[in-house]
């Protein structure tokens, strides 16, 4: 029983969270921090960033031929975003997309965090990562060397299988 709660309990994957500059603005970081952590996600990086045009076109690169990265760039960079590192058991990224709720928020549900606090897709104030090589590819690009922290919840054996 022991060495195969300790297997499971080592798979883990890791999510890319940021508020957006918008979420900033209107005071709802708080509330967005309460839903990862609510849903027993462990917290591993956090900051208020201010990031540059480069670092938003290279964490956006995959949409640089659509007609709207320009006006993207400009919103990510328009003011300070929160970023946040995530960790879970296997399934993390995609429970996290769960809770954010679709890219459009009039078709992101109820109990969203777009479906509840947000309306058009380009202030839809929250991003997360779509795989769990994304995950780690922007917390990577995010976040330096010794700005994550590595630590044991007390709760984890409660939280992951
Ligand atoms: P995601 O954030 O749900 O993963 P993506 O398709 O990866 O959605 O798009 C990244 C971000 O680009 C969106 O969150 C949104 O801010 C913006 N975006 C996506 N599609 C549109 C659009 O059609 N108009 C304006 N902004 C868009
Ligand atoms: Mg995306």
């Amino acid at each position: 029983f022991l060495p195969h709660l300790i297997a499971s309990l080592e798979q883990v994957d890791q999510t890319y969270i940021m508020v957006k500059p918008d979420g900033v603005q209107r005071g709802v970081v708080g509330d967005i921090i309460s839903r990862f952590e609510k849903k027993g996600f462990k917290l591993t990086g956090l900051k208020l960033y201010q990031c540059s045009k480069d670092l938003a076109e290279e964490h956006y690169k995959d949409l640089k031929l659509k007609s709207f990265f320009p006006k993207l760039i400009d919103y990510i960079t328009s003011g300070p975003v929160v970023c946040m590192a995530w960790e879970g058991c296997f399934g993390v990224v995609a429970s996290a997309r769960k809770l954010i709720g679709a890219t459009d928020p009039l078709q992101a549900g109820p109990d969203t965090i777009r479906g509840d606090l947000a309306v058009p897709t380009g202030r839809n104030i929250v991003h997360g990562s779509d795989s769990p090589e994304n995950g780690k590819r922007e917390i990577a690009l995010w976040f330096k060397e010794g700005e994550l922290c590595e630590w044991t919840p007390v709760l984890t054996p409660w939280l992951r299988e």
